[in-house]
């Protein structure tokens, strides 16, 4: 199948020069950097012939000189850009590389060659994706086709691969694990002979994009590939065996930047079988990547999943906290533990984990899910980078000097919302997550509608009514999507297993702690301290916003809080008259944004428009849904009418 160029088109400039000249030394003559901008520069300015180095230079004549400058941060650039010459230094290669982009991203924005200076370097040193990609080549909630990594038990290293690179090198992105956290089938044998070439290629092109390549192994190879009879990580024949395995592996392809490890979560092996712990299990690994300079990332996803719906005391949401606080302080330093945003599981309104700033001696970092597997699955739109930007701008208020969670952390990642389609994320407008956390993560302070037009109009071109009414989509998307889901923090009503679409107890009675708790009276889950205790795991100042029912933001009220329908939120309103009014609300908000797309038609490329007309089709179709089941079980369940006397089904 073939592929888009999202955000990377590059569009002819009103420029009728004769001549683009790209000066740079030989080394960089070799870069993805020159490449990437003789390649744009042909198609920007199809009338100039584009030339390295050149004595002719004149009025018809563009120069762009590169050059690395050691002294800035190896991922640092600085463009002096005018009408007829710019200069763009990085600190590496890779420096110079993000200069070309974002010397490009700006000319297209303007039109043409502009003046203007930019100096940058990234606010997050690790900027990554997780791809959930089985060697089978599904895609663990994958919602976009198939994986472009894997086809048919093969490491596919293709021109999609290269464009893979390329968008992610234009937005930053530094570190990509390639295969799913849960290891299965013939990933199992990733750290075998089996795959040794291809990661060796695959290493080399993302490496020249700037990119570490990482890889998903399975905690028990010592067994499935090794053929011993334990994965112990204080077994001395274990040890010898991880250390053997990385020697070769990591002797073949020096791109790779270690191990993402997802133990004892979900069914997947890990340390406890041995009665070992995280931080064995962690360091065992990281003492065999070591060496070649690797990086152990440890999931701390690590709950019970087998929870008995009976038991009020256990809460899912604490076990972050409770399995590795215990722990701070004994992880190796190449051990990064990456947290998920909030305590459950990337739920459309969560608050903050606990753990961000309270692991005083341990190396942490975010993730994110760019797949929408419980904001609609690449059907509905949901822009979740504000969402981000808030989670990694909240103030931890522990004791540090920075408290934010961007601070806190050394990295952060996401699980990829990519797959085989043509567009490569299911509907075109979730590219627009992709970007935006790429531009995000580089540049914390980048303003939401800013980022929001500008992709628009890499992606759309020119046309301001595209710009604006697909801003409007974007920048609405995340609250309209909350508010005819599961406002107020309450999460989880959607459909078991797959997770898309209303079904407010299809977890009620289930093993996976994620309950809702709805009766005739009250709803929501005693957090507090007088419920399961787990307020008290923020720091004090938050511990006490979030422990009373007076002092908890409305959006998570009943994630914290079991309350009555009638009880008073901050807004005035009472709960379930909230509940109603955020849920028709949502729906209008939705229907005005499939009208704002339909006004397009005939604005954008046609095959796009039907394919994002379809997703809206389908978002209104499920909106509806959840709007009708949802006021319908809580008018049922509490028995209190709407006080505008909306329809409600009985
Ligand atoms: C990769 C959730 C998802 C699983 C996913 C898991 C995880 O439970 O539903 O598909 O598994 O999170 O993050 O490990």
């Amino acid at each position: 199948m073939g592929f888009s160029k999202l955000w990377l088109e590059h569009k002819k400039l009103a420029d009728t020069r004769k001549r683009v000249i790209i000066s740079c030394d030989h080394t960089l003559k070799d870069s993805a950097a020159f490449d990437e901008l003789k390649t744009a520069m042909r198609t920007m300015v199809p009338d100039a012939i584009v030339l390295w180095k050149s004595e002719v230079f004149d009025d018809d004549s563009y120069l762009i000189v590169l050059s690395v400058h050691p002294e800035l941060e190896a991922e640092e650039y600085n463009i002096a850009a005018s009408s007829n010459i710019t200069e763009i230094c990085g600190g590496s290669e890779t420096g110079v590389l993000y200069g070309v982009f974002a010397f490009l991203r700006q000319t297209a924005l303007a039109g043409g060659f502009a003046s203007f200076t930019e100096s940058a370097k990234p606010s997050q040193p690790l900027r990554m994706l997780n791809h959930w990609d089985n060697a089978d080549s599904t895609i663990e909630r994958g919602y976009s086709g198939k994986s472009f990594f894997f086809v048919d038990d093969e490491l596919a290293v293709n021109e999609r691969t290269v464009m893979y690179a390329r968008l992610m090198a234009s937005v930053g992105i530094n570190g990509v694990v390639i295969n799913n956290v849960n290891v299965r089938g013939k990933a199992k044998r990733l750290l075998a002979d089996d795959y040794a070439d291809r990661l060796e290629e695959l290493g080399g092109l993302f490496g020249r994009y700037g990119i570490k390549l990482f890889i998903c192994p399975d905690f028990a190879a010592p067994i499935t590939v090794g053929g011993l009879d334990s994965a112990d990580p204080l077994d001395d024949k274990v040890i010898e065996w991880w250390n053997g395995c990385c020697k070769k592996l990591f002797t073949k392809v020096p791109n790779l930047g270690g191990f993402l490890v997802k133990a004892d979560s979900e069914g997947q092996p890990g340390p406890f079988a041995y009665g070992r712990d995280h931080a064995d299990g962690a360091n065992m690994l990281a003492r065999a990547v070591r060496p070649y300079g690797g990086t152990v990332i440890w999931r701390c996803f690590v709950y019970n999943c087998t929870q008995d719906w009976r038991d009020l005391n256990t809460d899912r949401a604490r076990s972050g906290y409770d399995n590795f606080i215990p722990l701070d302080g004994r992880f190796d330093d190449n051990v990064i533990l990456q947290v998920k945003n909030g305590p459950m599981d990337f739920q459309v309104r969560e608050p903050v984990h606990p753990l961000f700033g309270a692991m005083k001696h341990t190396k942490i970092m975010a993730e994110f899910q760019l797949a929408q597997e419980y904001t609609g699955q690449q059907k509905h739109v949901c822009w979740l980078v504000p969402m981000i930007r808030d989670i990694l701008a909240f103030g931890t208020r522990h004791d540090l000097d920075d408290d934010r969670v961007s601070s806190v952390v050394c990295g952060v990642a996401a699980v990829a919302n990519t797959g085989d389609d043509y567009c490569w994320t299911g509907s075109e407008l979730a590219a627009a997550n992709l970007y935006g956390y790429g531009r995000l993560l580089f540049c914390e302070d980048i303003d939401m509608e800013q980022l929001a037009e500008e992709w628009a109009q890499l992606t759309f071109g020119e046309d301001e009514q595209v710009i604006a009414n697909v801003k409007e989509i974007l920048l609405g998307s995340h609250k309209a999507y909350e508010d005819y889901t599961v406002p107020l923090g309450m999460g989880w009503m959607c459909k078991p297993n797959h997770h898309y679409g209303p079904d407010p107890w299809g977890y009620e009675f289930d093993r996976w702690g994620t309950y809702n708790r709805a009766d005739r009276d009250s709803v929501g889950v005693d957090r507090s301290m007088s419920g399961t205790g787990y307020s008290g795991q923020y720091s004090p100042a938050w511990a006490e916003v979030y422990g009373s029912p007076d002092s908890c933001p409305d959006e998570l009220l009943l994630f914290f809080h079991r309350v009555p329908y009638t009880h008073r939120l901050r807004s005035g309103k009472t709960v379930i008259q909230h509940i109603y009014d955020a849920h028709f609300e949502g729906y209008e908000k939705a229907e005005h944004f499939a009208k704002l797309w339909a006004d397009l038609e005939g604005r954008v490329d046609e095959q796009i428009f039907k394919n994002v007309s379809a997703r809206f089709e389908e978002q209104l179709r499920c909106a509806k849904e959840w709007r009708d089941i949802v006021n319908t079980f809580f008018h049922r369940l509490s028995g209190i009418d709407d006080e505008k006397g909306r329809k409600i089904y009985n």
